[in-house]
């Protein structure tokens, strides 16, 4: 583990606060879901709890669950909006794995035969 904390400077925790704007499409007490402005297929969402945590390693296992039950229910939506064949959903821990905004996210992405992930 990095051990490294969490910093609320970090886009999500700015958008959480409504100090940048995104295209909400989802908000409970707990969790907002926002569209990802570099979609890699349409309808690329992101599951965001409000509660602060870096990623996966540091997350409350609570707050965690719940967000699973988040991105559950926003995949069975976005399969039907977006008439999708499958949904991908990835999590990336620390920048050696990918993560580049450091507040806890869970992409949601509709998925369609023969159609690949834009880079
Ligand atoms: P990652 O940390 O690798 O899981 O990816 C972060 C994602 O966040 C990436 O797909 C692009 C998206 N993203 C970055 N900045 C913004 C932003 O300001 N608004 C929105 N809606 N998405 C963002």
């Amino acid at each position: 583990m990095s051990g490294q904390s969490y910093d609320d400077n970090n886009i999500f925790a700015k958008i959480l606060r409504g100090e940048i704007p995104a295209h909400r499409v989802y908000e409970d007490d707990h969790t907002v879901a926002f569209m990802d402005v570099m979609p890699q297929a349409p309808g690329h969402l992101l599951v965001v709890p409000k509660s602060p945590s870096r990623n996966m390693l540091d997350a409350d296992p609570a707050v965690l669950a719940n967000t699973v039950q988040v991105v559950q229910k926003l995949a069975r939506a976005a399969q039907e909006a977006f008439e999708a064949d499958g949904i991908t959903i990835m999590q990336f821990n620390e920048p050696a794995a990918g993560q580049t905004v450091f507040h806890l996210h869970f992409h949601v992405v509709p998925r369609h035969e023969g159609q690949p992930l834009k880079p």
